[in-house]
């Protein structure tokens, strides 16, 4: 099958005049505080539907995690590797959905649009009562987990803290364009200039941030906010993956003066580390995207430890 005919491929469905472009969310319904939307934050009522492998889940997962929200939603993790058939439950107690029992991730798209023929992507928010997908933007159900969700949290964490709002998205937008989806724009590019302006982007916006962090623990201050977290799934997959499948090549990230033990300190940081599985993130990049990796060999992983002391405490 060649990659123009695969269904679920990034590759064959986004380029254009060699550059990547990301496709829009269909689902973007909210859960509010007086659920007048259709949707009330109710615990136990939904569920997330994310691959570990992925930078976009990784940041629900995070979400999740750091707000003390696995008993109010619960998850489940698809396959890393997908093929033509997209993302699959594939083994039982492991990449399995207890909800629905689905064998693809696909049926809850078309579950909830019978019509749904684009990409399936994660994370997906899916609701069990009125049994359809809320949101499979992963901006938005980060958002929603920062501030809705939050009188349903365990730990009282404020990753969206009103005072920082706007300059939190402005920050946000930036590390986006530049770098959360710079990197596929790198990678996917198959056009040499595309390439390397996209690259000078990436590289550009990471000196900005290393600068930026050289007298600050975190990109605002003393406590990580939802900017840290969307930066750091681009960073803890920087020197395993980009540096190597993207063609992110200029420097590693552990050559960095400051975001490198920025980065230790976030992977420090209680809660992180487990969701972190470096294994599933080099399975699913090295042998998902056959028109950049053919041959399916997964890159070793680079001798530097995320485990040093950072030694950033004494930042404010
Ligand atoms: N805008 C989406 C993008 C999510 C996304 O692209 N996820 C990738 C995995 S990293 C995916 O599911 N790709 C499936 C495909 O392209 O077929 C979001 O941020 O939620």
């Amino acid at each position: 099958m060649s990659a123009r005919e695969t269904p679920f491929s990034i590759a064959a469905q986004e380029q254009r005049a060699g550059a990547f472009v990301r496709q829009a969310s269909r689902f973007r319904d909210w859960v509010t505080p007086d659920g007048a939307s259709g949707y009330a934050p109710e615990p136990g009522r939904y569920h997330l539907y994310v691959a570990r492998a992925c930078p976009w889940a990784h940041r629900t997962i995070l979400a999740r995690a750091l707000m003390g929200l696995e008993q109010a939603v619960t998850i489940s993790y698809v396959d890393p590797i997908r093929d033509q058939r997209g993302w699959a439950f594939s083994q039982v107690g492991v990449y399995e959905d207890p909800v629905n029992g689905f064998s693809f991730l696909s049926e809850a798209y078309l579950a909830s649009d019978p019509e749904f023929s684009d990409r399936v992507t994660v994370p997906v928010l899916w609701d069990r009562q009125r049994a359809r997908i809320v949101n499979n933007e992963s901006a938005e159900i980060l958002r929603m987990l920062a501030t809705v969700f939050a009188p349903l949290a365990a730990h009282a964490v404020s990753l969206y803290p009103t005072e920082l709002a706007d300059q939190i998205d402005a920050l946000n937008e930036r590390i986006y364009e530049h770098l959360n989806n710079g990197v596929y724009r790198a990678g996917f590019s198959t056009d040499q200039l595309v390439y390397e302006q996209a690259v000078s982007e990436v590289f550009a916006m990471l000196d900005e941030l290393d600068e930026r962090l050289a007298d600050r623990r975190f990109l605002f201050g003393l406590q990580p906010v939802e900017s840290d977290w969307r930066l750091f799934t681009t960073l803890v997959r920087f020197d395993p993956v980009y540096h190597v499948h993207f063609k992110c090549s200029l420097r590693k990230l552990s050559e960095y003066r400051n975001l490198w033990p920025y980065l230790r300190d976030l992977y420090q940081w209680p809660g992180v580390r487990e969701t972190v599985s470096f294994d599933e993130i080099r399975a699913h990049y090295y042998r998902t995207h056959g028109t950049i990796n053919p041959t399916g060999i997964v890159a070793v992983m680079p001798a530097e430890s995320l485990e040093e002391p950072p030694g950033r405490e004494r930042l404010g």
